[in-house]
């Protein structure tokens, strides 16, 4: 059955919260994006799954995650408020190109973007990384580790692999722990602010 899934907030919005700030989720299809915005949300994440069905077969490849039973059809979005003043809105896209018309929805006003990666196929993340440049988003890769076969690749052999400006951060993550997540939020905001300074520059 498909499903949209918006309920009531859990946790209130801090008072004090003055900035909002929209935050794009990008990467391959089954990279662990939905869950990444579901491990730290404090609202009930809406969620645009449907369930995965016959005609999905030889489109999405399911080798490297086959439990996986749904597959976004619009996009996640959750709330994670990161300081007493700086809510985030997390926006998660479809990974799959047939959904790239959602992007413009995604990316529309964010203020950076983690793309993650899964090393086991790299490459699917690539589409991510191509429309996050194009945009000028500023940008953080998180590995999100699903083995531990996983940490035999260094960061920096991610790095060569995405062939990445050297200014971007690249870090490793487990999509489903909370504070995991925060730390790649936390070095994202960190990331924007820097590039932001005129006495840093653009990387
Ligand atoms: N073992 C492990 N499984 C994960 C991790 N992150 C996501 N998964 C699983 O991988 C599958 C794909 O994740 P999902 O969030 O739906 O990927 P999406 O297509 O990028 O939204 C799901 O079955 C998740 O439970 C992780 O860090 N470790
Ligand atoms: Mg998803």
């Amino acid at each position: 059955m498909d499903s949209t899934t918006c309920e009531a907030t859990s946790v209130p919005l801090p008072q004090t919260a003055s900035r909002g700030v929209k935050i794009a989720v990008a990467g391959g299809f089954g990279v662990g994006k939905t869950t990444f915005v579901g491990a730290v949300s404090e609202i009930t994440p809406m969620r645009t799954e449907a369930e995965m069905t016959a005609a999905s077969i030889g489109t999405d490849d399911l080798s490297a995650t086959p439990s996986k039973r749904t597959t976004t059809v619009a996009f996640d979005f959750g709330r994670a408020t990161l300081s007493q003043s700086t809510v985030l809105y997390l926006f998660g896209a479809p990974g799959q190109d047939r959904f790239k018309f959602v992007w413009d929805t995604v990316l529309n006003g964010a203020l950076g973007a983690v793309v993650l990666v899964d090393t086991r196929r790299v490459e699917d993340s690539f589409p991510s990384l191509d429309r996050v440049e194009d945009e000028h988003l500023p940008y953080v890769v998180a590995h999100n580790v699903f083995g531990p076969k996983d940490q035999a690749h260094s960061l920096d052999d991610i790095r060569e692999a995405l062939q990445m400006a050297p200014g971007v951060p690249v870090m490793r993550c487990d999509a489903r722990d909370r504070q995991s997540v925060r730390g790649v939020l936390i070095a994202l905001v960190e990331h924007v602010m820097r590039l932001a300074d005129p006495r840093e520059g653009r990387a």
